[in-house]
This record gives structure tokens, sequence and C-alpha cells, in this order.
């Protein structure tokens, strides 16, 4: 529908921003920390990024949050690091841990900066990882020890709780994420770890209602919009086939509580056994969730893949330069294809406002559940100007272009109560380190010098503010 006025956000909406522990924090060897599998993974990728370092920002959690209120944040999304406050398989808590997030929850409600913290982005600590790791069934124990420590130290303070970023992509993406590793079958062996993570999830959900007063929690799904490439029949199918491949079967799970005849069907044909045990099944549908946290950066197109096409991988664009995204065909279920309708970031993401509407709805019809927007932003190589400053006008136009898009969800009906795009300061990209940055803050550092490690705020940091204190009302 087009409204003859601009989209209005309700009072109350919650602006604020993004991040991930191990991607944000640094200090990955100070006050106790252990090595998580995701500092090892990352040092894999090029260009080299030391999470030792990172933005630093155990050391300047302080002014990080002055700065998020100085832009008029009235919430704040971030990771508890699994590593920092569980970091031994005696399951011992390292106070050291509690101490530092403490703080950062302190100096963000003494700002009125409402916490929305998330559980698991990643960072599976090492020893857990020796121990079998997603493939072992005692990680569902030593996961709800670790969630249950963290309701009970922070749940006072913590009404929004997010238990695992992207469990999707973490199947989708096994070897990016470094999920797949000693994994013989991958093929089959996904569906044993992905119930494995639906169990945590469960765990997580029943303790953060039964330990947190007030308490709300959901999941995070990493949501790509899917098109069909045409209105060929076939063309809708396949969409409709990557949509249950690459997120439906998680979110369906999530709020159903039970498998799809979708998922049980595929799982029968290609004699894959997720191996579920007696009471599985009904843990996962008592644990109720009260929202979504939604990430969305981008949407895809789908087209028909019949049976006898070649398989070609894809193959992720590494270093930002265009073009290196190469479009998958997976026989009998469908085949990715460009969009000639939108534009691409350096890393062939497609810039796709409309789509974050589209995505809203969907959800929301699917669903009718709220939902908060925990990721969404425009990753680009950036590096100081000869004035010293950032002018990053493509950021703004790409977070004004989807915001207006979240705004006119709302008035669609959707339920949406805030918007937190990735990232505030910029961060370790999971795959690129500082070479792509997403921050409203530029940090001082690059893979390669740590350099001081300065904040300095971006043109978009003036802009979001002046969004912010209009409750997204200029444009
Ligand atoms: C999401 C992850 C984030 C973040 C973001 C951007 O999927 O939850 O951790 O990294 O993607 O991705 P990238 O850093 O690869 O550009």
């Amino acid at each position: 529908m087009y409204y003859n006025h601009p989209p209005k956000f309700p009072e109350g909406f919650l602006w604020g921003a993004s991040s991930a522990a191990w991607q944000v924090e640094g200090a990955t060897k100070e006050d106790g920390r252990a090595v998580s599998v995701i500092d090892l993974n990352s040092q894999t990728k090029k260009p080299f990024a030391d999470n030792s370092v990172a933005s630093d920002h155990y050391h300047h959690y302080k002014e990080d949050v002055a700065l998020m209120a100085e832009c008029g944040f009235t919430s704040y999304r971030f990771s508890l690091a699994w590593p920092r406050i569980i970091p031994t398989a005696d399951g011992k808590v390292n106070e050291k841990g509690i101490a530092f997030y403490n703080a950062l929850i302190d100096e963000l409600v003494a700002h009125g900066i409402t916490p929305i913290v998330t559980l698991y982005h990643y960072d599976l600590p090492v020893w857990v990882d020796e121990l079998g790791g997603w493939k072992n069934r005692d990680t569902i124990d030593y996961f709800e020890h670790y969630c249950r420590t963290c309701f009970a130290a922070f749940g006072d303070r913590v009404k929004y709780w997010l238990s695992i970023n992207e469990q999707n992509m973490q199947i989708v993406y096994g070897d990016w994420l470094g999920v797949s590793k000693g994994c013989e079958d991958w093929f089959r062996d996904k569906w044993k770890i992905n119930h494995i993570m639906n169990l945590c999830h469960a765990k997580a959900v029943l303790a953060c209602h039964e330990l947190v007063e007030g308490g709300k929690i959901g999941p995070v799904p990493g949501m790509v919009p899917i098109y069909p490439e045409t209105c060929k029949p076939q063309d809708q199918i396949a969409a409709m086939n990557m949509e249950e491949f690459t997120e439906k079967i998680w979110n369906d799970t999530y709020v159903f509580g039970t498998y799809s005849n979708f998922v049980r069907r595929y799982w029968a044909e290609n004699d894959i056994d997720p191996d579920i045990r007696p009471g599985d099944m009904e843990l996962i549908a008592k644990a109720k969730i009260d929202f979504f946290g939604v990430n969305c950066y981008r949407s895809n197109v789908a087209k028909d893949c019949p049976p006898d096409t070649a398989f070609t991988e894809l193959q992720l664009n590494k270093d930002g330069v265009k073009g290196g995204f190469v479009y998958p065909q997976y026989p009998g279920l469908y085949e990715q294809a460009a969009n000639p309708y939108v534009k691409t970031t350096d890393w062939d993401w497609e810039i796709d406002p409309v789509a974050m509407r589209y995505l809203l709805r969907y959800m929301w019809d699917h669903y009718h559940l709220p939902m908060v927007i925990t990721e969404n932003g425009f990753g680009a190589h950036e590096d100081l100007g000869a004035d010293g400053k950032i002018h990053d006008q493509a950021r703004i136009d790409f977070l004004r272009d989807q915001i207006y898009q979240v705004g006119l969800a709302i008035e669609d009906g959707a339920e949406v109560f805030g918007y937190n795009p990735w990232s505030f300061t910029d961060l370790l990209s999971t795959g690129n380190g500082m070479a792509k940055r997403y921050g409203l803050v530029f940090i001082n550092t690059t893979d390669d010098d740590a350099r001081d490690l300065r904040r300095i705020k971006k043109d978009s940091f003036s802009w979001y503010s002046r969004l912010i204190q209009s409750n997204g009302t200029i444009w």
C-alpha cells in the first residue's frame, strides 16, 4: 500500500545499534577469558585480523557507552562471551568476566540505554569444542549452565535476551563459521548439530522464563528475503525451497515447536537421521519464544534448478572486490541468481531496502510475534580522509532507506519495537577483519596496524543522532 504521509514510529521505539563480543571486545587473553573457536577460525581468514585487540571495547566501554548516549541511543544489542564467563571445563564461573559485563550493563542503564543481550554469538569455548562441541549432547548441559549463570548475574537489569545468533547461518555456512570442523559427513551431521542447537535454544528460553522476572527471550535468525527470478511457476517453488533451506525450517521450529513436514520429508528422502531422542520434542515445544530478533542485510533471488543441472558450490566474496560471489546451483532444489533491479556493495551484497519491508511483513504474517531488528548495515572499505574524518554518505543513504521501509512495515501492521543496525563502532567483520567496516564510529585501527584505537564519529553518527531525536521522522 502507498501512504500519503511518511511512516511514523511508535513512542518508546528502541533506537540503538549492535555488536558481538568476539568482534568488538579484544582483551582475549585478559582477566581469565579462554580461547574460543571463532578466535581460531577468524585467524585462518584473510586478511588476518587479531581478535585480541579488535575494537578494544573491553578497555573503552565507558567511552563507547558515552558516545551511544551522545547519539541518543535507547538500546544497545551486544553479546556475552561464553569463554569469558565459563572459561574451563569444570564449569567454574569467572568472576572477572561477570564483573566486566556488570560494569557494562550498569553503564548502559545509568545512561538510559536498554540492554538487549545475546547469549551466543559464535564464540564456543575451545574447552567445549575439545569435548565434542556441537556434536556432543553434553554441550546442552554446558550451555544451560552458562545461560543460567548469565540470567542469575544480569537478569535483574537485562529483560531482553537473545538465545543463539543466526543458528540458520551456522548450519548453512558451517564451513565458513567453523561449525563443520571435524564432521565426516556434514551433509547429514549438520542436522544432528542443528537439533542440539535447537535443544540449547529451548533450554535458554525455559531458563530465562524461570529465572528472569519479566524477562523476554527470542532467537536471532539471519534473514535474507528471497524472490523468484520470474513468474515462471517453477521459479516460485525454487524460491520456496531456498526459503525453507536457509531460514524457514528454523523459524517454524522456534515458533511451532516441531519440525515441519517439509524437513521431515527431506530427511527421509536423503537418509538423514537428526538423532531426535525421547523427550526432545516435548522440550522444544515447551520453549515458547516471546519475540524475534531479526538480522537482515540483503535479499536473494532463486530460480528453478532441475535435477540434471550440474552442482555448483556457493563462493562468498571474501575480499570486497565486486563480482567475486559465485551463485550456487543445487540440482533439484534451487539455483541462486543476480537481481538486476538492485545495486550491490563491494562484497556483492544486494542493497535492497524494500526487502526489509517485505521481510517484516512476511515474519509478522507467518508468526504474529513482535520483532526487533538486531542487525542491518552497510559494510565498506574505509579509512580516515585528509581532513581526519569519515564522510560515509553511502551508509547514511543505506540506513535512511532501510529505516524508511521499517516504518512502512510498521504502518502495514507489523509489530516492530526497535532498530539496532550493525554496528555501533567499527569492529571485526566475520570474514574480513577491519577491512570491511560497518560502524557509525570509526575505530582507528587496521588489520596490520593497531594504531591508537581512537574513536572518531562518522557523518552517519550525526545523521543517525538527528533521526533518533525526531523518533524517525527526518528523512
Ligand atoms: C551477521 C553476523 C555478524 C556480522 C554480520 C556482518 O551474519 O551475525 O556477526 O559479522 O553478519 O557480516 P560480515 O562481518 O561477514 O560482513
